[in-house]
């Protein structure tokens, strides 16, 4: 019988799927191999993970780096570290310390396996997609589920081909690539999509720029994206000593799509996403000559040997504009190692930029806020307001090449006009791992270890199952494309990301400081919390604590126009239930602080999903969709409560 022909996504999820038909069902499980976690999500993940039980981890490979948190300006940084390192002794948990890079960027080099699922409590999780991964980002405790050898639920893919076709010019990269597939699609609407490259110009692209692309598909808002397994990376994993990891996965001639999208890589310019959104797409010479306060170069998706090494080969006996600062965070030691030996550091250094740590550091805004009103040029993935800790600031999203470009005049520049020779692929990278603990009892553990827990770690709070009626109130009142980082912001916030309590103070903090006391009042009260929204609620991070806080401060429900994946997860994952509007146009019905009566919430979950509310200006319906999983998990008060 002659086989039906396959694409790679299917080709991988064949291989995974535990629960459900994708032929069938809206939902299917499938079996996740590898696990990624970072400090900032991590100590909640394993928080819940202990709390499970579970003597040692059960999937192939756990890998638990830490890279957001590592300003360390008083204990609790470093308490989270040593809680962190003590989990992977207990739990075979392999341990990569602070300083040895970002996590996508490490994971690629050295763990990454094609053709395998890969499951991380950060969004941009899908960086695996270069090297054929089914890589995806989740919230917290869905990582520990994993750990613990449970399956991931996703909607059952529909599969868009984006076709590419020629090859780059010289000037234009990945990252122009990305926003040119970002300006197409948007930030929205993709829910339960992947993304799958394929045609003649993949072959064209090395296996960073195809991380850059996948790792940036986290702001359309799909499932994930990827990449097929081929030459090239046989080619990459041999170079960091790991050629037995390779596997070929490619689609089978004839392999079916749901959608098809072409690009002419020969055809794409310079591109830039500008304030405040990844999908607000320009062309770079469209802001040609715009004046620039700071350039910024790396985060976990422009920070490989070949991005930097291509900013090193612009900047290379000249010296950056006066008055513009420039920062460069590599996103690993083997990068940076690289640098050092080629003489790329001492360009670097010669022309007046600041090496900044291999970490997240300043695309979190955890550091390098620029100042005022400042024009800051970025090649990180996301430029939501405020998330540079300066909230007046323009930031916009470029590639490496805009932003080397543009460091020797302080402004906008092409750089297309001047561009440098294409940084090849190497043969060799050097391999040092050093810094990555625990390698030799992954999956076992060391008998005996015993967690170690500063004063920062605070217990997990558990739902409550979801009562019959509840009295409600509009706790606030957001408008469209709210992000995680409105709903639960990071910056100078994270270092209480493993404590509930005192981070819960900060829930909404930029759109209203009231709202925790609000919030324990209205509890205090017996009164339901209600978040009422607009278009794509809680797009951007998987940070589960916009979920996690807000149900600590007595949040039972959503209304928004629409709510994106992961943060739609997270909500089911901690019992708060997500309801869309029935009619949108409901949302102008309700204003904050009015009443809204929530009865029948419990049979609304149980049956159709539909509830009436009677609010301050009438009745309206809200209705949520649940598959017989989520429903479970909602009634009894969240994941954790129905362990
Ligand atoms: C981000 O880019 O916003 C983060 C910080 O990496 C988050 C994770 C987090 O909130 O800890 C993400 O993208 O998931
Ligand atoms: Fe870190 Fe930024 Fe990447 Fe998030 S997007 S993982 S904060 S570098």
């Amino acid at each position: 019988m002659k086989k039906q022909a396959m694409n790679v996504v299917e080709k991988i999820l064949a291989t995974h799927l535990v629960e459900g038909d994708p032929k069938r069902d809206a939902e299917i499980g499938i079996r996740i191999d590898q696990t990624l976690t970072q400090d900032a999500t991590g100590t909640m993940a394993y928080l819940q993970f202990e709390s499970m039980g579970v003597k040692r981890v059960k999937n192939d490979l756990a890998v638990s780096y830490v890279d957001h948190n590592t300003v360390q300006i008083g204990f609790e940084n470093a308490d989270d570290h040593d809680f962190l390192q003590s989990v992977a002794k207990k739990f075979g948990i392999v341990y990569s310390k602070a300083g040895n890079g970002i996590c996508h960027q490490l994971h690629l080099e050295r763990f990454g396996k094609p053709g395998t699922t890969l499951l991380g409590s950060d969004s941009h999780t899908p960086t695996g997609g270069g090297i054929g991964q089914i890589a995806i980002g989740a919230g917290g405790i869905d990582i520990a589920v994993a750990m613990a050898g449970g399956a991931f639920h996703i909607p059952t893919p529909k599969v868009r081909a984006i076709v590419l076709k020629g090859k780059l010019r010289k000037g234009v990269s990945a990252k122009d690539v990305i926003l040119k597939v970002l300006e197409k699609f948007g930030t929205k609407g993709n829910v339960g999509w992947i993304f799958e490259y394929t045609g003649p110009g993949v072959a064209t692209l090395d296996v960073p720029s195809r991380a850059t692309i996948t790792n940036m598909g986290a702001e359309l808002g799909v499932t994930t994206s990827v990449f097929p397994s081929d030459a090239v990376t046989r080619q990459f994993l041999a170079a960091q000593g790991r050629a037995k990891d390779f596997a070929k996965i490619v689609a089978d001639r004839g392999a079916k799509y749901d959608d098809e999208f072409v690009v002419d890589l020969s055809k794409v310019e310079p591109m830039m996403a500008a304030p405040h959104s990844p999908g607000n797409v320009v062309t770079v010479r469209s802001k040609q000559g715009t004046k620039v306060n700071q350039i910024l170069i790396g985060s976990c998706t422009n920070s490989s040997y070949r991005d930097i090494r291509t900013v090193a080969l612009y900047l290379k006996g000249k010296h950056v504009a006066d008055d513009v600062e420039v920062g460069i965070a590599c996103g690993s030691r083997q990068v940076i190692n690289m640098l050092a030996k080629d003489g790329s550091l001492a360009i670097l250094h010669s022309a007046g930029c600041r090496m900044l740590e291999n970490a997240c550091g300043f695309c979190i805004g955890a550091h390098m806020s620029p100042r005022t009103g400042a024009v800051s040029l970025r090649t990180n993935n996301r430029n939501f307001e405020g998330r540079s800790g300066t909230k007046s600031a323009q930031v916009y999203l470029v590639s490496p090449e805009t932003a080397a470009a543009s460091a020797l005049t302080g402004k906008v520049e092409l750089p297309t006009r001047k561009p440098v020779a294409t940084v090849q692929s190497p043969k060799k990278f050097p391999v040092d791992d050093s810094m990555f603990l625990y390698r030799a009892t992954a999956g076992r553990g060391v008998p005996g270890a015993k967690l170690v827990r500063g004063p920062n770690i605070a217990p997990v709070p558990k739902g409550e199952p979801l009562a019959r009626d509840l009295k409600g109130v509009c706790a606030i009142k957001v408008g469209d494309k709210i992000t995680t980082d409105h709903i639960m912001p990071a910056g100078a916030r994270l270092k209480f990301r493993s404590n509930v309590p005192e981070y819960a103070k900060f829930v909404f903090e930029p759109c209203d400081p009231k709202f925790h006391d609000k919030c324990l009042v209205n509890k205090g009260k017996g009164l339901a919390n209600v978040i009422v929204a607009g278009e794509s609620y809680g797009q951007g991070s998987s940070r589960e604590h916009a979920a996690l806080c807000p149900m600590y401060l007595g949040v039972k429900a959503v209304f928004a126009k629409s709510i994106e994946r992961i943060h739609r997860a997270n909500l089911v994952n901690f019992g708060i239930v997500p309801f869309v509007f029935e009619n949108p146009r409901d949302y102008d019905r309700v204003s904050a602080g009015d009443a809204l009566d929530l009865k029948g919430i419990r049979a609304a979950v149980e049956g159709d999903g539909v509830l009436t509310v009677k609010g301050a200006r009438g009745t309206f319906r809200v209705k949520t969709s649940l598959s017989d999983r989520e429903r479970r998990l909602i009634l009894c008060g969240g994941l954790l409560a129905s362990l």
